[in-house]
């Protein structure tokens, strides 16, 4: 089986102006993460991969270039959570026929759901697939937020080997670790890469590793060595780009930076918003900035 330690990009989707997939672009994405950016995984489907926008056709077509194009290059991870559950059940063996390392999937959104239907959520997902499962844990987006205790009863099921904790509460974090020394955590945020490092991760999962990817293994491996003082230096400069990244339009930002690197990233799919003429300047005047 194979390790799933490490860092992982959250794979970028590549779309056409239209919103169709841009197959090409994608391809040369994931080649970029693979032979350039060397990174441990990818992580498919996920927010970054404008996943909750798709249809089930759409979302297995991407599972597929992604396995095609990586083939065992890479450590693959798909998140296949929607809150249509059946489609998560459809998508969990689709991706386990098509030989991904493990999956994953987000805490079930927009209605408020309980615990016991989170629980039975999860359940539902893994029971007739032999593979691993990170939980999506992300809840400043969905609202849905699982205690120490509430982790507890989901890690019962042996097939659910971590989480990945986009989270920014550190005490949460300390307490995850202690309690679960022997599952995996990945953290969710890039900007807080160092501070997560510290407090014992196993592996982080980003979208901006995409393009960043050199700093983020400086700030990885330094930190893991106990060069906190160099690690903050990068994680200084790091911040700064993901705050210029934030302030003009968080996915649209990477794929224009991916572009000046000769990579047809393509457009975000509506309803996130098109690329403006200032939107494209502005990605200009950071890519000339940081890389
Ligand atoms: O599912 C995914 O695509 C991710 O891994 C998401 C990842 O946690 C990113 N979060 C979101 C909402 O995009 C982060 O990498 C985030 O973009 C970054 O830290 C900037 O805030």
């Amino acid at each position: 089986m194979r390790e799933l330690k490490g860092l992982y990009s959250a794979l970028l989707g590549a779309f056409h102006e239209d919103g169709s997939i841009n197959e090409k672009g994608l391809r040369q994405i994931i080649r970029h993460n693979i032979d350039h950016n060397k990174m441990d995984g990818l992580y498919v489907g996920g927010s970054t991969g404008e996943n909750f926008m798709l249809s089930t056709d759409e979302k297995k077509r991407i599972f597929e270039i992604a396995k095609d194009e990586a083939k065992n290059d890479i450590t693959l991870m798909a998140q296949v959570g929607s809150i249509n559950l059946k489609e998560s059940v459809e998508l969990a063996k689709f991706v386990v026929d098509l030989g991904y390392d493990a999956i994953s999937a987000v805490t079930p959104f927009y209605y408020k759901f309980g615990f016991d239907e989170v629980r039975h959520y999860y359940e539902t997902i893994v029971a007739d697939v032999d593979t691993r499962m990170v939980i999506y844990f992300i809840p400043f987006l969905t609202g849905v937020n699982i205690s120490v205790d509430q982790f507890a009863k989901l890690f019962e099921n042996k097939k659910i080997v971590g989480v990945k904790f986009t989270q920014g509460d550190f005490y949460l974090l300390e307490r995850m670790r202690k309690a679960f020394p022997d599952k995996l955590i990945f953290a969710g945020f890039d900007e807080m890469l160092l501070p997560a490092t510290v407090l014992g991760i196993d592996g982080a999962i980003g979208s901006t590793y995409n393009v960043n990817a050199a700093r983020a293994r400086q700030i990885y491996e330094l930190t893991r060595a106990n060069k906190i003082a160099e690690a903050l230096e990068v994680q200084h400069v790091t911040n700064d780009l993901i705050t210029d990244i934030l302030d003009n339009g968080l996915y649209g930002t990477i794929k224009l930076l991916l572009a000046e690197q000769g990579i047809e990233a393509g457009y975000c799919r509506e309803p996130m918003k098109g690329y403006t003429p200032e939107m494209r300047a502005r990605a200009k005047e950071i890519y000339k900035k940081y890389f």
